[in-house]
């Protein structure tokens, strides 16, 4: 197979999420950092590669893939045999919406973009560290919802091994996480957060 190329951004949430997806389905990957903080991604380098001056991308063959959530179902699709979606039709279901509220629903909201223009618009530091505070919390909270909507009692998400949607909450409690955010009062994202964290692909 040929050789994949991860571009990302250390601190970067939806890269975290193609990075887990690379090392659960055992892909070697070579790493080239877009230093957002220095607006790499607007450079005209990467918009050659990159129209939508995002991270992550990866390329793969003659391929540039975009979106975290096209990327990593593209990887589940061409590594068999060990999927990171559920078999059953109606889990796969549940595990795409559970990814939908991170990738879909809030991540958008706390963005660098979104941020700069916060930033543009007189925010102060705390109103920031507030916002983003808040729909981070908002987020696990729907999360915790699902989860126990579901009533999960399984090691991860959907069974006894991580996939997608332990891919995305783990991602989305790390950044959780880097604000302080406590995560202890919600039980289900706290336990699902604590056994990925047990896993060597996970800490690493
Ligand atoms: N929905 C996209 C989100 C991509 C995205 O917004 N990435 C952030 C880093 S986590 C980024 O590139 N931000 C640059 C910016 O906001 O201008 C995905 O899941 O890949």
């Amino acid at each position: 197979m040929n050789k994949f190329i991860l571009y990302g951004y250390q601190s970067s949430s939806a890269t975290k999420r193609v990075m887990l997806a690379l090392k659960l389905k055992h892909i070697i990957y070579d790493y080239v950092e877009i230093d957002l903080s220095e607006g790499e991604h607007r450079s005209c380098a990467f918009h050659q590669l990159n129209v939508q001056r995002k991270v992550p991308m990866l390329t793969h063959d003659q391929y540039s893939l975009t979106q975290s959530l096209a990327i990593i179902e593209y990887l589940d699709e061409i590594v068999p045999p060990k999927s990171l979606l559920p078999e059953n039709p109606t889990d796969r279901a549940w595990s795409r919406s559970f990814a939908g509220i991170f990738i879909s629903d809030y991540h958008p909201l706390i963005t660098r973009r979104v941020v700069e223009k916060l930033h543009g618009s007189s925010f102060d530091e705390d109103e920031i560290r507030e916002w983003k505070t808040y729909w981070l919390k908002e987020s696990l909270r729907v999360a915790e919802d699902m989860m126990g909507q579901k009533s999960i009692q399984s090691s991860f998400c959907c069974g006894s091994s991580p996939g997608l949607a332990d891919i995305c909450l783990f991602a989305q409690c790390e950044s959780a996480r880097k604000q302080d955010i406590d995560l202890n009062h919600l039980r289900n994202v706290s336990r699902i957060y604590v056994n990925c964290s047990e896993i060597d692909d996970f800490r690493n």
